[in-house]
């Protein structure tokens, strides 16, 4: 077989499963069908004007432009007042590993104490719920790595226990990781690669 065609072949699955469709529906927020708003809106537990997401608790607060907001629009998860929740289910496979990412910044308003500004990501994978602070200042980028138990797996964010000024969600995205073999076969692939791109070089 010609050993470009080979490599190709190595080489295109593995770099494809390496990105990793994405599982989370509408993780930046900007898919909402209430009312247009300036600084930020109240959803109430059981609201169904944010695409995907299930909000539960008391409430949350859409935001953008200001209370801490991310990237157009993000989610203030002490809404008004809170606590709240908001949450979706994942169609994952039994024993695969994923990747949790989200950006993680916070309402620096006047209820600025650190249970307020506590998000926790309930238990993935049967492990035990995480914790993150949002309280330091600016946007930080948080990621947790679980394999998945269920078909059906809850990704479900909540505030902290009171207050209007919460932790601030955005840009939420779970994507499979590679198995190792994977891994191999891509750089299998990509070495393959090389050497017909040196063999194919011209003589000088
Ligand atoms: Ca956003």
């Amino acid at each position: 077989m010609n050993k470009l065609l080979l490599a190709a072949l190595i080489a295109a699955p593995a770099l494809s499963f390496a990105a990793g469709p994405e599982l989370v529906v509408n993780g930046s927020f900007e898919q909402y069908s209430g009312a247009s708003f300036s600084g930020f809106a109240k959803l109430a537990a059981g609201s169904s004007l944010l695409t995907g997401w299930t909000v539960g608790a008391t409430s949350v607060d859409i935001i953008k432009g200001n209370y801490g907001a991310v990237s157009g629009n993000s989610i203030d998860m002490l809404g008004t007042p809170g606590p709240g929740s908001v949450a979706q289910t994942l169609n994952t496979v039994i024993g695969q590993t994923y990747w949790l990412q989200f950006d993680l910044s916070s309402n620096r308003g006047g209820d600025n104490n650190a249970a307020g500004k506590e998000l926790t990501v309930a238990g993935l994978g049967g492990g035990a719920a995480q914790s993150f602070s949002a309280l330091t200042a600016g946007v930080s980028h948080q990621s947790y790595i679980f394999t998945a138990d269920s078909t059906a797996t809850l990704l479900k964010f909540s505030s902290g226990p009171s207050g209007y000024s919460g932790s601030v969600l955005d840009n939420v995205s779970v994507t499979a990781v590679p198995e190792p073999q994977t891994y191999a076969l891509m750089l299998a692939g990509l070495a393959a690669m090389g050497f017909v791109a040196r063999r194919r070089k011209p003589a000088q």
